[in-house]
């Protein structure tokens, strides 16, 4: 069966926990069981990780090549500061979504800035825990709108 990687990184495993003003009050379990139900209902499965670590990340992504259609990827803060995360994305022909719950761009101006943007098939972000179910619908190829500009 073919599957889908959801890929967390740092902090994300406290969510709904601490600042439920900034990230709402849905835990990661939550986003694990609504975007696994969404991938099954679409033919194929879904992997979960979580990382607080880098290097732990990067492994994971060199590890997805030729594993799954698609990786959805909060790369949370490493956004921000990667070149590591910039090169493995850049490595590996497996297409990522990078996903943010919150909207970057009207947050801090450290945040504004995405090192992994560039690399990934796309970027979604603002939607809340919706972000995560955007991403999914643009790795699923019967939900793909045939008018995606590259
Ligand atoms: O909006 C997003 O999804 C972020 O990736 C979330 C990251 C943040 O560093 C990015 O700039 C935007 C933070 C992950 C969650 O961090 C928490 C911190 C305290 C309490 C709960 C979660």
């Amino acid at each position: 069966m073919k599957r889908l990687l959801l890929l967390n990184g740092p902090n994300i495993n406290i969510l709904g926990k601490r600042e439920n003003e900034v990230y709402g009050d849905f835990t990661l379990l939550d986003i694990e069981t609504e975007i696994s139900e969404l991938v099954e209902a679409n033919g194929y499965k879904l992997d979960s990780k979580q990382s607080n670590h880098e290097g732990e990340l990067v492994d994971i992504i060199q590890e997805a090549e030729g594993e799954y259609e698609g990786i959805i990827f909060n790369p949370a803060a490493y956004t921000h500061t990667s070149i590591a995360l910039h090169d493995a994305i850049k490595a590996i022909s497996t297409p990522v979504v990078e996903v943010h719950i919150s909207n970057i761009h009207s947050r801090e101006s450290f945040r504004h800035k995405s090192l992994l943007a560039g690399v990934c098939y796309g970027q979604i972000v603002g939607f809340g825990k919706q972000s995560y179910r955007l991403a999914a619908l643009a790795l699923l190829p019967e939900q793909l709108n045939a008018s995606i500009i590259r």
